[in-house]
């Protein structure tokens, strides 16, 4: 066992709840106050297991997040191995580095790989780091998922964009009231692997296919027909949404509060962050975001949309 594990493996894992996060070093702050604010709104009762999946990490981040520990929260860490699927999408992210490919990091297909990696689990949830939990994950994950393979919200991101809506349709075949944001997901372990979603995803991406959002449009594609909707409380975008009620609140695509003032729900991120060796780098972050760097991510979602109104012209990219 590795100095970085937390010693706390005499759990019994059918018993714990295994939470799933995906970073990389500039994602860690995020995450940080994701994981305080799971751990705030835990069920004392229960046990968790937070295993964050990383390629490359700072020794100073590892030791901040795992310093988070709690009595009833584990952290974990999982180095991802250079095996033969993890080279197929560092090669197919690197080819990908447009204005309009920002989702072709490798850090976004991580979460393909729990099913193969985590054998000992049959259920996980797998979180995005821009989150904040306002309710128990372990209520999440008590979801009867039936004979889906996995939960997931339908993407209202999608639903809210013409253009979006009109890929989704055409270049996917998916409808978007079927498409799904891989941002929060309730996984049946024991069925992505029973369905090698990890082998259908790479056998995709050797296809070398341009998307919109990579790992989310293989998920949705992959699984269509097997993904049951998760309620909208449990990926809640304040971007556009009421705050009210949510559940888990994730602040997805442009409008982060470490970057703006007048984010919805922003308390809420800087309450968590507080709590947390992060919140002076989300400070400083703040601090230092210029306005050129607001145009420049507002162009990556201009560049985005266009290209899907490009995509949704063309053939359906997967027969
Ligand atoms: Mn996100």
């Amino acid at each position: 066992m590795s100095i970085f594990n937390t010693g706390k493996s005499f759990l019994k894992q059918t018993k714990v709840v295994p939470v799933f996060y995906t970073i990389t070093d500039d994602y860690a702050k995020y995450a940080a106050a994701s994981i305080s604010s799971l751990m705030r709104n835990s069920n004392k009762k229960r046990f968790y297991r937070v295993i964050i999946m990383y390629d490359k990490l700072k020794l100073r981040n590892r030791w901040r997040l795992r310093n988070m520990v709690s009595k009833n929260v584990a952290i974990e860490f999982h180095k991802m191995k250079y095996n033969l699927y993890m080279q197929i999408i560092m090669r197919y992210s690197a080819k990908r580095s447009g204005s309009a490919d920002f989702y072709a990091r490798p850090v976004y297909y991580y979460r393909a790989f729990i099913p193969r990696i985590f054998f000992q689990y049959d259920k996980g949830i797998y979180i995005d780091s821009d989150t904040i939990l306002k309710d128990d994950v372990g209520k999440l994950y008590d979801i009867e998922l039936g004979e889906n393979a996995v939960a997931a919200r339908v993407d209202p991101k999608v639903q809210a964009v013409p253009d979006f809506v009109n890929y989704v349709e055409k270049a996917l075949g998916i409808s978007a009231n079927d498409y799904v944001n891989s941002g929060v997901l309730l996984m049946d372990l024991k069925k992505l692997r029973k369905l090698h979603y990890m082998t259908q995803m790479t056998d995709l991406i050797k296809k070398d296919a341009d998307l919109v959002a990579p790992d989310q449009d293989y998920l949705n594609v992959i699984l269509k027909g097997q993904i049951m909707h998760l309620a909208p409380e449990w990926n809640l975008q304040p971007e556009g949404e009421d705050g009210k009620g949510a559940k888990l609140l994730h602040f997805n695509l442009s409008k982060k509060p470490w970057h703006f003032d007048d984010v919805n729900c922003s308390e809420d991120f800087w309450q968590a962050a507080k709590g947390t060796g992060f919140y002076g780098d989300l400070m400083r972050e703040k601090e230092q975001y210029t306005e050129e760097q607001a145009a420049e991510d507002a162009e990556k979602i201009r560049a985005l949309i266009e290209k899907a109104a490009k995509l949704a012209k063309g053939k359906k990219i997967f027969e």
